[in-house]
C-alpha cells in the first residue's frame, strides 16, 4: 500500500492534544519507543518519560509545556508535539496548532472530560486542521465502542468515524479489526500487533461496523454511495483514498484505539499518519505560504536554556534553513541562527540544514518570538500565523526577597513573558506592585517556580491590590493657613478652599477665582500642587476623585511667602477639609462575560450574584452550540479569584474576560473593613 496522495508529503508535524490527564504523553512515549527514538518506554508516574522532563512538570506530574520529539518512522521524519492539556496551559497548544499537519486528539470515554475535549475540538475545526481521535486507555474501558462513540460525538461538530472496533475475550480487550484494512489483530505488550483469522460472530459485527464507516463515508462520495445502494463493495484502494481525503478535508473524524501504557495500537496510528495525513504542501497551502526559493518558517515554541541560550522551535514552511542564515520577521531582524537542532524533549542535537517540513530548534534568534514567520528574503513574509493569546484571569503581585534582585527580576520576567504569551506584566504606578495576570492558579505558580528554578530569584506573592478610590457627598469651604515663624525667615501662606463633589468620572479640576491679587499669581501653581498632594490620600487612605477645587480667598506676606508656605497651605486646607465633606469609598466595577456550556449557566448565576454581581444578560454564544455567555456587572475585588469558581462549575473549560466600567460607591460594613485594612497595612 503506497502513498496515495500524489507524490511524497515529505517530514511530518503532528500534535497530540486532548483533555487533561488522557495519556498524551504516554502516548508520545510509546510511539518514541515503537520507533526506536528511545530505548526503553519511560511512565509518567515513574516520571521517566521523554515529555515533562522540566523540574516543574515532574514536581506537579503534569504536562505545563509543549514538548517536541523527533522520530523517524518507515523512512520519514516525523516530528510530535505533546501538548499540555490542562486549560491553564492551553496557550502552549494553541501557539503550535496552526503549523502542524494533522492532530491526534487523545482522549477516554469519560462523560467529565467531554467539555475539554468539546474546547479542544473546537479549536481544530475553526483552524481547519485535521484530526484522528485516538481512544486511549481502552484496557480500563467499561462501555462498548458504539456507546463510547455516542458519548464523544457532542464534542465534534463533524462525525466521528469509527475506523477500528475491538476484539474481547472474557471481556477483556485483546485485539482490533481494522476496518478499512479487513484485518483483525491481536494485541502484545510493547510489540507489534499480530494479525489473526476473524471467525464467526466477529466476521458479523465487522461487517456492520464497516457498513456505518462506509456509510459515513459516502455522505461526501456519490459514487461510493451508488456502490452501496447497489450492494458493490467497494475496492479498498477507494475506501483508504477516501478516508484520506475527507479527513483533509475536515468533513470526519476517525477514530482509532489503544492503549498508551502498553504501546497498543501505536503502530496503527503511525500507518494511518503516514497514509492519511497531509504533509507540509498541503499545509503550506492552508497557510498562504508563498511558493519561492527563500526560507520561510513559523515559531511554535521560544525558551530559555538554562546554559545554551534562546531557543525558537520552529517549523520549515519553505525553502531550507541552515546555520549562520540571517532571518526576519515583519517586524524586522530576527537574528543569525546559531545552530540548527534536532529535539527530543529536553535534549538537542545539532544536525545540518533543516529542509522544509521539518520541525527543529533555531539557535539564539534574539528577535524571534513565538508566532513570528521568519523568512530569508528581502522582503519579509507575510505572518502565516497571528496568535492571539487569551486575556490573563488570575493575577498575582510578585516582587523580589531581596532588594538587589530588582533588576533581575525585571529581565527574568522578560524572558518569561517571550516564552510565555499568554503571561502579561503591568507595573502599578500607584503602588509600584509588578502585577503578573496568567491563565489560573497552576499556571501562575509554574511562572514563580521557573523564576526560581532557571533564573535563580527568591520571590513574594502577594494578591494585587485593589483600586479603590474615596470621594465626598458633601461641599464645604474650608480656609488652609501654613504660619511659622521661628527665629530670621518665617513661613506664611492662607488659602480659601471652595471644595465641591463632583459627578463619577470627571475626576479633578482646580479654579483660580482669586481677585485683586489676594494670593499673589505667582504662588497660585503651588497650592495647586499642594491640594494634589492631599488628594494622594483622603482621610479613608486611598485617592480621591471627582471633586472641584476653587482657590477664592485668601492672603500673603510681603516677606514670608514662598511657594513652599502655599503648597502646605493647600494641603492643610484640604486635608482640613475632606473629613466633614461625608467621604465615601468607591470601588472600581467591571463588565465581565463569562463564557460556559449553557448546563452551567444557572450555577454561573449563582456564583455572579453571590459575588455582589449585578446580571445583565445571557446569550448564547455565536458558532458554539450549546454555550452561553453570561454578562454581569462585578467589583473588582470579586473577580481576582473568580475564575476558581467558574472552571469547578464548568469542569474547567468555563473562562471570562472583563474590561474596566465604572467606579461605584461602597458603603457600610464591606466598606469599614476596606478601611481598617488600609490603616493596619499602613501602620
Ligand atoms: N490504564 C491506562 N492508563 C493510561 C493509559 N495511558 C495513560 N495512562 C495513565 O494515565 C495517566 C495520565 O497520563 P499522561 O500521559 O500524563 O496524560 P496527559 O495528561 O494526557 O499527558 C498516567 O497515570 C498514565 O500512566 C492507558 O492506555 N491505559
Ligand atoms: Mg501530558
Amino acid at each position: 500500500m503506497g502513498d496515495r496522495e500524489s507524490g511524497p508529503r515529505g517530514p511530518r508535524c503532528i500534535a497530540l492534544v486532548g483533555p487533561f490527564q488522557s495519556g498524551k504523553t504516554t502516548l508520545l512515549e510509546a510511539i518514541l519507543a515503537r520507533t526506536g527514538a528511545i530505548q526503553r518506554q519511560g511512565t509518567v508516574d515513574a516520571g521517566t518519560t521523554v515529555g515533562d522532563a522540566s523540574k516543574e512538570a515532574r514536581h506537579h506530574k503534569m504536562s505545563v509545556e509543549v514538548t517536541v520529539a523527533t522520530a523517524t518512522f518507515m523512512g520519514d521524519s516525523y516530528t510530535f508535539l505533546d501538548c499540555p492539556g490542562s486549560v491553564e496551559f492551553v496557550h502552549d497548544m494553541r501557539a503550535v496548532l496552526p503549523a502542524i499537519d494533522a492532530a491526534v486528539v487523545v482522549c477516554e470515554a469519560d462523560d467529565r472530560k467531554l467539555a475539554q475535549l468539546q474546547l479542544v475540538m473546537r479549536e481544530l475545526e475553526d483552524l481547519k486542521i485535521p484530526r484522528f481521535l485516538f481512544l486511549n486507555k481502552i484496557d480500563k474501558a467499561d462501555t462498548q465502542m458504539r456507546e463510547s462513540l455516542k458519548l464523544l460525538q457532542p464534542a465534534s461538530r463533524v462525525p466521528l468515524l469509527l475506523r477500528q472496533i475491538p476484539i474481547f475475550k472474557n471481556e477483556i480487550i485483546t485485539g482490533f479489526v481494522d476496518l478499512a484494512l479487513e484485518r483483525a489483530f491481536v494485541y502484545r505488550e510493547h510489540a507489534p500487533s499480530e494479525v489473526i483469522a476473524l471467525d464467526g460472530e466477529a466476521i458479523e459485527s465487522q461487517k456492520d461496523a464497516r457498513f456505518s464507516m462506509l456509510e459515513t463515508l459516502a455522505d461526501h462520495d456519490d459514487e461510493l454511495m451508488e456502490q452501496l445502494l447497489a450492494d458493490i463493495p467497494p475496492p479498498r484502494d477507494r475506501v483508504f483514498d477516501d478516508l484520506a481525503k475527507e479527513l483533509r478535508d475536515g468533513v470526519v473524524c476517525p477514530v482509532l484505539m489503544g492503549v498508551a501504557t502498553r504501546t497498543n495500537g501505536v503502530l496503527r496510528l503511525l500507518k494511518a499518519l503516514r497514509h492519511e495525513s497531509p504533509g507540509i504542501a498541503a499545509t503550506g497551502k492552508r497557510l498562504g505560504v508563498k511558493a519561492s526559493g527563500e526560507a520561510v518558517a513559523t515559531v511554535l515554541k521560544t525558551f530559555h536554556t538554562t546554559h545554551g541560550g534562546k531557543l525558537s522551535i520552529a517549523r520549515v514552511l519553505n525553502g531550507q534553513i541552515s546555520d549562520s542564515v540571517t532571518l526576519s520577521s515583519p517586524n524586522g531582524e530576527a537574528g543569525r541562527v546559531a545552530g540548527v537542532f534536532k529535539l527530543l524533549g529536553q535534549s538537542t542535537e545539532k544536525r545540518g540544514p533543516a529542509a522544509v517540513g521539518e520541525t527543529i530548534a533555531l539557535g539564539k534568534l534574539d528577535n524571534a518570538k513565538t508566532g513570528d514567520t521568519l523568512s530569508s528574503g528581502k522582503q519579509p513574509h507575510p505572518t502565516v500565523a497571528a496568535l492571539k493569546p487569551y486575556p490573563g484571569v488570575l493575577a498575582i503581585a510578585i516582587s523580589a526577597k531581596e532588594r538587589k534582585d530588582d533588576v533581575k527580576l525585571g529581565l527574568a520576567l522578560s524572558k518569561l513573558l517571550e516564552e510565555d504569551p499568554s503571561l502579561t506584566m503591568f507595573q502599578n504606578p500607584e503602588t509600584h506592585e509588578m502585577v503578573v495576570w496568567g491563565q489560573g492558579e497552576m499556571h501562575l505558580r509554574v511562572a514563580a517556580e521557573r523564576l526560581a528554578e532557571r533564573f535563580g530569584i527568591a520571590i513574594e506573592r502577594r494578591r494585587p491590590t485593589v483600586g479603590y478610590r474615596e470621594t465626598i457627598r458633601k461641599p464645604i469651604q474650608q480656609r488652609g493657613r501654613h504660619k511659622k515663624q521661628s527665629g530670621g525667615h518665617g513661613q506664611f501662606g492662607d488659602v480659601v478652599l471652595d471644595i465641591k463633589p463632583q459627578p463619577r468620572n470627571s475626576g479633578f479640576t482646580f479654579e483660580d477665582k482669586i481677585t485683586g491679587g489676594v494670593v499673589p499669581r505667582n504662588y497660585i501653581p503651588s497650592v495647586e500642587e499642594g491640594i494634589l498632594d492631599a488628594l494622594k490620600h483622603g482621610p479613608l487612605g486611598f485617592p480621591v476623585v471627582d471633586v472641584a477645587v476653587a482657590l477664592i480667598d485668601g492672603s500673603y506676606h510681603a516677606v514670608d511667602s514662598s511657594d513652599m508656605a502655599f503648597r502646605i497651605a493647600g494641603r492643610i486646607g484640604i486635608t482640613e477639609a475632606l473629613p466633614q465633606c461625608q467621604p465615601v469609598l468607591l470601588e472600581p466595577i467591571h463588565m465581565v462575560e463569562i463564557s460556559c456550556p449553557s448546563e452551567a449557566s444557572t450555577k454561573i448565576n449563582a456564583i455572579l450574584s453571590g459575588r455582589r454581581g449585578q446580571i445583565l444578560g445571557f446569550d448564547t454564544r455565536e458558532g458554539w452550540e450549546g454555550w452561553d455567555i453570561v454578562r454581569a456587572m462585578m467589583p473588582e475585588s470579586e473577580i481576582g479569584d473568580l475564575i476558581i469558581e467558574i472552571r469547578s462549575a464548568t469542569a474547567g473549560v468555563g473562562s471570562f474576560t472583563f474590561k474596566f466600567d465604572h467606579m461605584a460607591e461602597l458603603t457600610g460594613k464591606p466598606a469599614e473593613q476596606i478601611v481598617a485594612a488600609k490603616r493596619a497595612a499602613a501602620e
